[in-house]
């Protein structure tokens, strides 16, 4: 099993290369993410397009990193859950009450996973998210999401993200995003704890992306065998 999720954020390509990538990468691979740039490039035929690639047992991830009251995010995700994509990344800080309680009601009415902002990879996210990761864990633990994204450029925080959630009894994985352009090195996240490292231009610019997908694949396996 793959621990590879492909971010997919290059605008620079035709639709029509990523349908080739998709079909050419999914087997190799655990699941896709999708964010902004996708939508703001491609538009919803482009997911559309996409859609008619998905395969049910893969992660196929939409990240816009939801930050709002329940109706607005359930409206901005509906499409996409009719399509066929499964999984969706929201923050943490915006609390459960009118937000995300009623967000990951309708996510298991609709069979679909919530992955939940831990903190983030870049560092800036000292000055507010790592601050306040005791109250974003109070969130978690009353929410009990299917994913948390915590960062393989600190990966002292995947540690305590797998401390809390075996404290708290939450079976939630952890994502990893901040591998290869954000310094991070494939494996480090997943030695660290994490179940899938997210990974974007290391591998959609590279100029032969299946082997460095089989590449990567390799190290993770040695990684998971030494756990
Ligand atoms: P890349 O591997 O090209 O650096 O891409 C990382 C991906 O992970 C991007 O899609 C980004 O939105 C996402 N991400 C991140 O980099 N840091 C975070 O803390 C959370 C993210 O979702």
């Amino acid at each position: 099993m793959s621990r590879i999720i492909i971010a997919l954020d290059r605008v620079d390509r035709s639709l029509d290369w990523y349908k080739e990538f998709v079909s050419n990468t999914q087997e190799y691979v655990a699941g896709y993410k999708f964010g902004l740039p996708f939508l703001i490039r491609y538009g919803i035929k482009g997911f559309r397009e996409i859609s008619r690639l998905i395969n049910k047992e893969k992660l196929w991830i939409i990240d816009f990193k939801l930050a709002d009251i329940s109706y607005i995010m359930i409206k901005s995700v509906e499409p996409f859950i009719e399509m066929g994509f499964n999984a969706f990344i929201a923050h943490s800080f915006i609390g459960r009450h009118g937000s995300l309680r009623e967000l990951k009601e309708y996510f298991l009415e609709n069979n679909s996973k919530l992955i939940l902002i831990y903190t983030m990879s870049h560092q800036g996210a000292f000055d507010v998210l790592d601050k306040s990761i005791s109250i974003i864990e109070e969130v978690i633990a009353d929410i009990r999401p299917w994913g948390l994204v915590a960062p393989a450029t600190r990966p002292e925080m995947i540690k305590r993200a797998k401390n809390f959630l075996h404290t708290n009894g939450i079976e939630s994985k952890i994502l990893s995003p901040g591998i290869g352009y954000q310094g991070a090195k494939p494996g480090t996240a997943l030695q660290y704890g994490a179940d899938y490292e997210i990974i974007g231009r290391l591998i959609t610019y590279s100029s032969d992306p299946i082997s460095k997908i089989k590449e990567i694949n390799s190290i993770h396996k040695k990684v998971v065998r030494n756990e």
